[in-house]
């Protein structure tokens, strides 16, 4: 059983800065906007906020091409402001935790303007530079995420340099030990200035070898990660995610091991994959599999029962709205996110909330591709209508997988642009913002937000729910999620109706008990008989002990 550690039984909250709260009326959200809203954040109880980068920045992707990795971008404010939250939020009992994005740099950091100026660049072996072959062609077929060939050409010295992401986001080459010093003695500056940890960005892509087309899960990757934890992270109590969408419970283990010397854990997005079609992910979009779902999610439990630990979300910056994807974000709004949150909240892990998931925000619902602004849709849309696909047709798959669906402003009050901004927001605000917003959810006792603040509060207060093992229930039910959470002479019993059918459910004898009902969407249940009978996306968690 790995030790306790401070952050076990803390619940996260995602920022993306751009989308939360914009103070000066710009329209773009930043720092002071923040800092601003940490008692709504407080109340909801959150104990560790993961702000997504707030470095200098060209905003290719809107913070993950960092020009200056010791510097806020002006849009955002300025380090006396970042220094500011820091210490609001500390008072509050709220660590920071940033994003590390060092798989990679903004073509206008100044490691790549001198790098690519020359091949005699100091600078030049910092980042992953390749000839023409001899026929001409690019020195292979890797692909970047957001479309198109991996490698673009540098017509000053005649060599491609490489990239995963956006022609902008040249890849560092962390084979070069003079580019992981920098980094370690970054991180060390941003550590020592307080900050609680970090979450990092594409962690399983750094240690590529390009030329034998590896690109996430490189060798060396573990002893990169193992270098940087002795040079920064150890003997600081710090919380640190990676982030590894190519992570299995094995390679979690290596990661998360408590006896690794690497990090607390990962997001890992099995759970996500299983959703997306094998071939064209989230451009083709699959029907919703409960009994798929139900079978990643208890796989991680279970592999990461007693080593490890598992990070928990339904949602980020780069996935479209929970309620959208997997409950009802119409006719039982308002049932299926609380649904989803006791579904997820009661497994063993670190909750992520991201930001807006607590009042139930929604998909954008864009009608045309001016509205979109990240550059992943926008290069796939071109590419896709350059292969014979209709904008429209585009469209509708965007409205379901897009990112920006996630990225849509906070919405605060029934105010104008959903009280995000006096000016004019970056990108709309989803209209139906006056119907789905804080000061609307806080007030209501039956709200979302009030029963993500209880959820949250269970978790501060049960160990069973920190600690507790991992039993899964009716894994080929195509309808139902159930499980327990068992510590010593206490157990948890969680059940959620993943449909918008009634459903009834026969109970084996072990789960016929009685006990305190924890938290529920409908009606407290404090007794389970033969069968139960559970409504539209109905929720319960009974504590027996
Ligand atoms: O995301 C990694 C990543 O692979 C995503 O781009 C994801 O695969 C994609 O959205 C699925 O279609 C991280 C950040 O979270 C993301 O915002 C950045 O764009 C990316 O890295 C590059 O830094
Ligand atoms: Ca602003």
């Amino acid at each position: 059983k790995p030790a306790a550690e401070w952050w076990h039984a803390k619940t996260a909250y995602q920022i993306y800065p751009r989308s939360f709260f914009d103070s000066n009326g710009d329209g773009i959200g930043d720092i002071p906007g923040i800092t601003s809203r940490l008692d709504y954040l407080h109340s909801l109880g959150i104990g560790l906020i993961w702000l997504s980068p707030i470095y200098k920045s060209p905003m290719d992707d809107n913070g993950y091409d960092i020009s200056d990795y010791q510097d806020i971008a002006p849009e955002f404010g300025t380090l006396a402001d970042f220094d500011e939250l820091l210490a609001e939020a500390k008072k509050r009992e709220i660590g920071i935790i940033l994003d590390l994005v060092v798989n990679h740099t903004s073509d206008e950091h100044p490691w790549f303007l001198d790098a690519r100026a020359s091949k005699d660049s100091p600078y030049r072996d910092f980042y992953i530079w390749r000839s023409p072959n001899e026929d001409g062609t690019l020195p292979n077929d890797l692909l970047s995420v957001f479309g198109g060939p991996a490698w673009t050409f540098e017509a000053a010295t005649g060599q491609y340099y490489f990239h995963q992401f956006s022609h902008r986001q040249p890849d560092l080459n962390w084979h070069n030990p003079s580019v992981r010093k920098e980094i370690y003695r970054m991180m060390n500056w941003w550590l020592d200035r307080g900050i609680a940890g970090f979450r990092m960005d594409v962690i399983d892509r750094i240690a590529k070898d390009v030329d034998r087309a590896i690109t996430a899960d490189g060798p060396c990757l573990h002893d990169y990660i193992q270098e940087m934890h002795r040079e920064t992270l150890k003997d600081r109590d710090v919380v640190t995610v990676g982030e590894a969408w190519s992570a299995t419970p094995g390679s979690a283990l290596l990661y998360s091991g408590a006896q690794r010397g690497e990090l607390s854990m990962v997001f890992q997005f099995e759970h996500v994959l299983q959703q997306w079609d094998k071939v064209y992910g989230k451009w083709r979009p699959k029907p919703f599999d409960l009994v798929g779902l139900k079978a990643v999610l208890s796989k991680w439990q279970y592999a990461l029962s007693d080593d490890g630990w598992n990070s928990l979300f339904w949602g980020n910056h780069d996935l479209p709205r929970a309620v959208s994807t997997y409950g009802d974000a119409t006719g039982y709004h308002r049932e299926s996110a609380t649904m989803l949150a006791t579904a997820l909240h009661f497994l063993k892990g670190t909750p992520f909330v991201y930001q807006g998931e607590e009042i139930g925000m929604t998909n954008a619902t864009f009608t045309s591709i001016d509205q979109y602004r990240d550059i992943e849709t926008l290069n796939m849309h071109r590419l896709h209508v350059e292969a014979g696909l209709s904008s429209e047709e585009f469209i509708a798959v965007a409205n379901q997988n897009a990112r920006d669906n996630a990225r849509t402003p906070m919405q605060w009050s029934t105010a104008e642009h959903g009280g995000f901004t006096t000016g004019v927001p970056w990108i709309q605000t989803n209209p139906n913002f006056s119907r789905i917003n804080a000061a609307k959810s806080m007030d209501d006792d039956r709200s979302i937000w009030n029963y993500y603040r209880r959820l949250i509060a269970l978790r501060a207060t049960h160990s069973v729910i920190v600690y507790g093992t991992y039993q899964s229930y009716f894994d080929q039910h195509p309808q139902v999620f159930a499980y327990t959470r068992t510590i010593e002479d206490q157990r948890v019993i969680v059940l959620a109706n993943f449909s918008l059918e009634t459903v009834t459910l026969p109970l084996p004898d072990e789960l016929q008990v009685e006990g305190q009902c924890l938290i529920a969407n409908y009606q407290p249940v404090e007794r389970l008989k033969e069968t139960i009978e559970l409504k539209p996306y109905e929720t319960l968690a009974i504590l027996h002990t």
